[in-house]
């Protein structure tokens, strides 16, 4: 069964977190996705989280806007390390949803990303999975590298052009 599964608060909020879904499945990582809404399905939250556990799953990313009540939720039947990802809505920007995921009562946690982060969702999850995968763990570090390999070359490229562009300006005597 999947090692890791994404329960999103509408089919809206997969913009949000298909990248992060890509970003797991490029670490070839199971994944199971499924829309189910706190308030509009609470049957099929409840349905899909309390066997998570037995059936194989390792963390859940719960992705939801507005009054954002799915990752507590899903936390709150299960003891699986559950993120939360809260989604930029039209009227608060995200506020509420993020307000609504971190600020969870002592004693059912929820790893709150920023809102929109669906990519760091997936790299939390995978660093959890990596912890007992050593062949993941490498190729998070890869993942790092090539990061930080991508931004050394937007460094050259930046100060070259600043330099070409002050050269032009200021033609040398
Ligand atoms: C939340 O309400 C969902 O997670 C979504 O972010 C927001 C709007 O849902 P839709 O009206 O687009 O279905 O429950």
């Amino acid at each position: 069964m999947a090692k890791v599964a994404v329960i999103l608060g509408s089919d809206s909020d997969w913009v949000v977190m298909e990248p992060g879904y890509r970003i797991l499945r490029d670490f070839g990582i199971s994944v199971d996705v499924l829309v189910a809404s706190a308030h509009r399905t609470p049957q099929a939250v409840q349905d899909f989280v309390v066997p998570a556990k037995e059936r194989g799953t390792e963390v859940i990313i719960a992705v939801a806007g507005a009054a954002a009540h799915l990752p507590g939720t899903v936390a709150a039947h299960t003891i699986l390390p559950v993120i939360g990802v809260p989604v930029a809505g039209k009227a608060l920007g995200g506020m509420d949803a993020l307000l609504s995921i971190a600020q969870m009562p002592a004693g059912v946690p929820v790893g709150t990303m920023a809102i929109d982060g669906g990519r760091n969702a997936a790299l939390y999850a995978a660093s959890i999975l990596a912890l007992q995968n050593e062949d993941l763990a490498r190729r998070l570090l890869d993942f790092r590298e090539a990061q930080a390999e991508a931004v050394y070359r937007k460094n050259e490229a930046l100060r070259t052009k600043i330099e070409d562009e002050e050269k032009k300006a200021k033609p040398e005597r």
